[in-house]
């Protein structure tokens, strides 16, 4: 199948675009899933969550997308068909959305709370903040490392990708580049960029919306997966990441959401009753320089 990713479009499964692996087989391992994390800089859970509690979930987000007038008028809100407004909608922050009793279910439901704190080896936190969105057609998400949005804390912190629906390829499913954490291609990226603050330095903080660039110069190859609710992908704040395109005239849902343990220092500006966030906002025009500048300066 031929998947939009970036300004590129790849055939997959092939050689520019492989398939994710999952964690399973190791599951009850701890050193077992260290070691592939470490290995790979992610960890695939098929199943973590019970689907119908995710599905449930969902039916939160899918109600404000009907609430907002952004699915089509005259179909049923539960399929996600995609209205006039094109756009996506992100409920970053929005407490009644990310906190709704529902969603917390599976956001700090006791499934991913037990598998962190087994894997971390301590009690453990997750921040305040959550990531929620609703993904239109055509877009996606940029290559990036999560550490330029919220390296202020702890060096163990934690993503977590939880698509809540289920999400072929075609809908705009995660891709990460295995390997891109610790291999030595990407170490004077991880030197430069990696070392970035999108709020200290006014900076963007997408590295490339051309994703060969990043294999062909600094090695690994990108991967992704078709998504099930109740699945997650787990993966640490150096590990180069995007979403491919969403191909498909429904709403592709899914959150991301931070853990870390309890003991370390947090990022300030995601935790507390009301989380400041980024500042000033990385999409507004107050930017002290754009990526080709900053790169063009690091020499990546
Ligand atoms: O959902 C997406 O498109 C991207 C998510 C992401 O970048 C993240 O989880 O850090």
């Amino acid at each position: 199948m031929q998947v939009p990713f970036g300004n590129r479009v790849y055939e997959y499964p092939g050689d520019k675009l492989a398939e994710l692996r999952d964690c399973n087989n190791l599951l009850g391992n701890r050193d077992a899933l260290l070691a592939r994390l470490g290995e790979d800089g992610y960890l695939l859970v098929r199943g973590l969550h019970d689907r119908q509690t995710v599905l449930d979930a969902a039916k939160v987000v899918i109600d404000e997308l009907a609430k907002e007038g952004r699915t089509a008028p005259g179909t049923d809100p539960n399929d996600r068909i995609i209205g006039e407004k094109k756009g996506g909608a992100f409920w970053g922050g929005r407490k009644g959305m990310t906190h709704h009793p529902r969603v917390r279910a599976v956001l700090e439901g006791k499934a991913i709370f037990d598998f962190l704190t087994t894997l971390l080896g301590e009690p453990i936190l997750t921040f305040d903040y959550k990531w929620l969105r609703a993904v239109g057609h055509d877009e996606s998400t940029g290559a990036h490392y999560d550490v330029v949005y919220m390296g202020r804390g702890s060096s163990r912190l934690m993503t977590v990708w939880t698509p809540f629906v289920d999400v072929p390829i075609e809908q705009g499913s995660l891709a990460v580049i295995p390997g891109s954490n610790r291999l030595p291609g990407f170490a004077k990226l991880r030197e430069t960029y990696g070392k970035l603050d999108v709020d200290r330095d006014r900076a963007p903080g997408w590295f490339s919306s051309d994703p060969e660039e990043i294999t062909s110069r600094f090695g690994g190859q990108w991967a992704t997966t078709n998504f099930n609710a109740g699945d997650v992908v787990v993966f640490g704040m150096h590990t180069m990441h995007a979403s491919v395109k969403n191909q498909t005239d429904k709403f592709r849902i899914s959150t991301d959401t931070r853990f870390q343990p309890a003991a370390d220092p947090v990022d300030d500006r995601w935790m507390g009753e009301n989380p400041k966030g980024h500042y000033p906002h990385p999409d507004r025009p107050e930017k002290s320089a754009t990526m080709e500048e900053l790169r063009a300066k690091w020499g990546v």
